[in-house]
C-alpha cells in the first residue's frame, strides 16, 4: 500500500512549518507501512487545529466534539473489533476537558491508539493555556505567565495502567512513524504523546529540537516501569521512544461474553413484514 492511499488529496489549512503536517506524514506512513487498507481504518479527531488531520487522511473517520474522542473511539473498536481505531487529540481536547477519559481507557486496556498533538496551547482558539503549558509562559490567557505547573501525561498515562506508552517528536518524523506502527500494532492500549510546535502562538521547534533524544540511542528496556517513570521525569533532555510496554488482556477480550457476536459482525435476522404487507391489503 502506498502513502497516497492515505491522501485525500485535500491541502492542509494548518499554519505553514505547524507541527501538524509532521504527524500526519508519520500516520500515512506508517499505515501504509503496515499493509492496512483504508476501509479497515477509523480515526476519531477532537476539535482544534488537530482535529483538521480527519480531512486529510483518507479512511473513515468521524470529527467528534472537543475531548470525546477516547469514548467514540472506544465504542466503534467494541462494536467492530476488525477496525484499526486511532484517536487524535490536541492536549486541550486530552488533558483539559477529555482528561477524565485517559485513565479509564488506559485501565480498561481497550485496543485503540491515542495520538495526543501536545503543542502545550489551544491552538485553534488562538494560543491560551493548556494543563501542559510550562509554569511561566505567557500565553493569550496568561498575560502575566502561566502560575500552574504542568500536568505530566506519560506519568499519568504509566500509573493508569497504559499498557504502551510513547512519546514521539513532530520534527523527527521517520521515529514517529516507527511510533505509531508499533502502537498500532499493540494489542491494547497504545499512548502517545507527541511534541508539537504550534508555530503562530507557542513556538517551541528550537528548544525541542536542542533537548529532543531518541531513547533507543541511549538504552532502554521498555520492560522496566521503574526506568519509565524516572525518563518520564526527566526535564533537562526529552527523551523520545518507547517508555514503557506490556502484554496485557483487552477490553474487547474481557468483554467478549457480552459481545457475542459484536454488533457490527451480527446477522441480522429478516425483518417480519407480515404486518405492513397485511397493512396494504
Ligand atoms: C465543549 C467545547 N468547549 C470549548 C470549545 C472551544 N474550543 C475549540 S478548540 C479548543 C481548544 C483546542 O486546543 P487543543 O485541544 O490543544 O487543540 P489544538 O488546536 O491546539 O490542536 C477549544 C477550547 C469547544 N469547541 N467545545
Ligand atoms: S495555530 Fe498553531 S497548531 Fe494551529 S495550525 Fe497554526 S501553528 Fe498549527
Ligand atoms: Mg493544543
Amino acid at each position: 500500500m502506498e502513502e497516497r492511499a492515505f491522501d485525500t488529496g485535500r491541502r492542509p489549512v494548518w499554519c505553514p512549518g505547524c507541527g501538524n503536517y509532521g504527524i500526519l506524514i508519520a500516520v500515512r506512513r506508517a499505515l501504509a507501512e503496515l499493509g492496512l487498507r483504508p476501509e479497515e481504518v477509523v480515526v476519531v479527531t477532537g476539535i482544534g487545529c488537530h482535529g483538521r488531520i480527519s480531512d486529510y487522511l483518507k479512511v473513515n473517520a468521524f470529527h467528534t466534539i472537543h475531548g470525546r474522542v477516547l469514548p467514540l473511539a472506544t465504542g466503534i473498536k467494541l462494536a467492530n473489533p476488525r477496525l484499526t481505531v486511532i484517536g487524535h487529540a490536541g492536549d486541550g481536547d486530552a488533558y483539559a476537558i477529555g482528561l477524565g477519559h485517559l485513565p479509564h481507557a488506559a485501565r480498561r486496556n481497550v485496543d485503540i491508539t491515542y495520538i495526543v498533538h501536545d503543542n502545550m496551547v489551544f491552538g485553534l482558539t488562538t494560543g491560551q493555556v493548556t494543563p501542559t503549558t510550562p509554569l511561566g509562559v505567557r500565553t493569550k490567557s496568561t498575560p502575566f505567565g502561566n502560575p500552574e505547573r504542568p500536568l505530566n501525561p506519560l506519568l499519568l498515562a504509566l500509573a493508569s495502567g497504559a499498557t504502551f506508552v510513547a512519546r514521539g517528536f513532530s520534527g523527527d518524523v521517520e521515529h514517529l512513524k516507527e511510533l505509531v506502527k508499533q502502537g498500532i500494532r499493540h494489542k491494547g492500549f497504545a499512548f502517545i504523546e507527541v511534541l508539537q510546535p504550534c508555530v503562530t502562538f507557542f513556538n517551541t521547534y528550537k528548544e525541542l529540537k536542542e533537548k529532543v533524544y531518541r531513547l533507543e540511542d541511549e538504552g532502554h528496556d521498555p520492560t522496566d516501569f521503574e526506568a519509565a517513570l524516572r525518563l518520564a521525569q526527566r526535564e533537562d533532555r526529552l527523551p523520545i521512544g518507547v517508555f514503557y510496554k506490556v502484554e496485557r488482556p483487552t477490553f474487547e477480550e474481557a468483554f467478549a461474553h457480552a459481545m457475542n457476536p459484536p454488533p457490527a459482525l451480527r446477522r441480522l435476522a429478516p425483518p417480519d413484514l407480515s404486518r405492513l404487507l397485511e397493512s396494504f391489503r
